[in-house]
């Protein structure tokens, strides 16, 4: 195949992907592109791999920070924690041995609001960026980089490192110039100004990255697909879900408080979301948009049966099918989505400005509506807190949604007291479980709680929730938001110790 590295001033450092790890220091903090399976490297992180096992083999411990924009791939994550090469990891990771090591305290982590991780690196919060690694769909002429499938903090780690690897990854479609918007503008306190982005198809940066050549260190051509994440047909849980989220936007575009085209949607990932979207392929909606981090397969069919007119993203992460229809009609596609970095993306200012009706996954919710979205039984990490807190706490509606129980209906997912909280009460407008929708706004306390335990949680669990509600009314000594302290967390000590909740 023709090499895509058409600026002949940059020819010189096309080299191996093991040539190019090799230029990669112990101790280097790596910005790599990727996220939720899009756009990340191929090749360097699995040579560098190799090196760190070669290394740690001859007792030489040698160990890097990893910074992407969200999940990667097992390529990238998988590779690099299985040889235990990480010592920190930021912002999200969702790889299951990054996560085993993680949670057995053999690798330091730091979950991170998606759009806090560009802000900090400028800010210098977060130390110094040595080198970035990061996948490209092509360089052109005059040395611009044309992006990948995702976007997330490319920009940020181009700027900020010190050296550059680029993967220019010829699997990824030429025809993706266009579908990006790279915004230069972003300025530190105190000369910051307004993100002029007044609806989510505003273009208001450029197609391209800006890059200073002298960096780049190494060009790794490879050939190679993202991740490409099947999906399962919604289940039985997933639909309820999705039919009680449909009928409550109906019910708030009678009562005038969303217009008939709603808000632009964000949504999380997953099955319940994709049950969400496919649900809006069935309802009466029209002219949606979307404003939203990740792509899936779900809005690209609304997009194509034109119920969703424009979807404003940072990463396009498909099935296989999904992605053969994407590459087939991307003229159609690139009129319709837009990628931007991950702090645009998820930036407050923009997501409180456009009115976002924001909708989210959770592990577990408690009676007042504090979410835990992160961990499992206080302590376990799961995936992070990605852009859910981004959105949930400047969204026009911020809605959670769970199945009412896990591990096959022995663990609730309403719990008197979360032992972690990732978005608090007050940001936390609507819970969503099969059993039924609980909406808090303008609710106290105690109204959220018997709201809560009697529109969502499991009949299995509600005779135990009201029991503890009604004990707490009695015992607490504080009326505001009623708990029993030495009882609060007694549903995960049962369940820890193996017997259910
Ligand atoms: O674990 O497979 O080992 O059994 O948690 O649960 O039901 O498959 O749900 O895939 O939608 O994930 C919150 C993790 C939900 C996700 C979370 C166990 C359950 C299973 C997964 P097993 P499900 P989902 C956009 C926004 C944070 C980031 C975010 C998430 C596993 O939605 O990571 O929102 N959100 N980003 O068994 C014990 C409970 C449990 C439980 C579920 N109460 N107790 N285990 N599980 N509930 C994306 C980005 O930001 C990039």
């Amino acid at each position: 195949a023709e090499s895509r590295v058409l600026c002949p001033a940059l020819r010189n450092r096309i080299m191996s992907a093991d040539e190019a790890a090799a230029l990669i220091r112990k101790g280097d903090n790596i910005g790599m592109s990727g996220f939720t399976g899009a756009g990340y490297p191929k090749a360097v992180p699995g040579a560098l791999a190799r090196r760190i096992h070669q290394a740690n083999s001859e007792g030489d411990r040698f160990k890097v920070g990893i910074w992407t924009g969200a999940s990667t791939a097992p390529e990238l994550d998988g590779a690099l924690a299985s040889v235990a090469g990480v010592e920190m990891r930021l912002p999200y990771q969702s790889d299951p041995v990054c996560r085993q090591r993680i949670n057995a305290g053999e690798m330091e982590y730091i979950d991170i609001h998606l759009s806090h991780v560009a802000q900090f690196v400028w800010f210098g919060f977060l130390g110094h960026l040595d080198v970035a690694v990061v996948e490209v769909t092509g360089i052109t002429e005059d040395g611009q980089l044309i992006p990948s499938t995702s976007i997330g903090n490319n920009k940020t780690w181009l700027d900020e490192a010190d050296k550059i690897i680029l993967e220019v990854n010829s699997a990824q479609d030429m025809n993706l110039l266009g579908m990006h918007d790279i915004y230069y503008g972003t300025q530190r306190p105190p000369h910051r100004k307004p993100i002029p982005l007044v609806a989510p198809g505003d273009r208001i940066g450029q197609p391209t990255f800006r890059v200073n050549p002298d960096k780049i260190v190494a060009i790794v051509e490879t050939h190679a697909a993202d991740r490409n994440t099947q999906f399962s047909a919604p289940d039985e849980n997933s639909r309820r879900i999705a039919g009680h989220i449909l009928d409550f936007l109906q019910h708030e575009v009678k009562k005038g408080r969303l217009p008939p085209e709603l808000l632009p949607l964000q949504s999380g990932v997953g099955n319940i979301a994709n049950a969400v979207l496919a649900g809006l392929e069935d309802g009466p909606f029209e002219n949606l948009t979307a404003y939203t981090e990740v792509l899936q397969d779900g809005m690209l069919q609304l997009l194509k049966s034109g119920k969703l007119a424009f979807a404003s993203a940072t990463a396009v992460s498909l099935s296989t099918d999904a992605l053969k229809e994407f590459r087939e009609n991307l003229a159609f596609y690139r009129e319709r989505i837009l990628l931007r970095p991950q702090e645009i993306s998820n930036h407050p200012e923009v997501i409180r400005r456009l009115g976002i009706i924001a909708m989210n996954g959770m592990i577990e919710a408690d009676i007042y509506g504090n979410v835990n979205s992160t961990h499992v039984m206080g302590s376990q990490i799961m995936n992070g807190i990605g852009g859910s807190g981004d959105f949930a706490r400047n969204a026009y509606l911020s809605m959670f949604m769970t199945p009412s129980t896990a591990k096959g209906g022995a663990i609730s997912c309403i719990v008197p007291m979360v032992p972690h909280v990732d978005h608090t009460e007050h940001d936390v407008q609507v819970v969503v479980t099969e059993q039924g929708l609980a909406d808090l706004r303008g609710l106290s306390p105690k109204q959220r709680a018997e709201t809560i335990i009697e529109r969502c949680a499991h009949p299995d669990f509600k005779p135990a929730l009201r029991d503890y509600y009604r004990r707490a009314l009695k015992g607490s000594p504080g009326q505001h938001t009623p708990h029993l302290l030495d009882e609060a967390f007694s549903w995960h000590l049962r369940a820890l110790a193996g017997r259910g909740m």
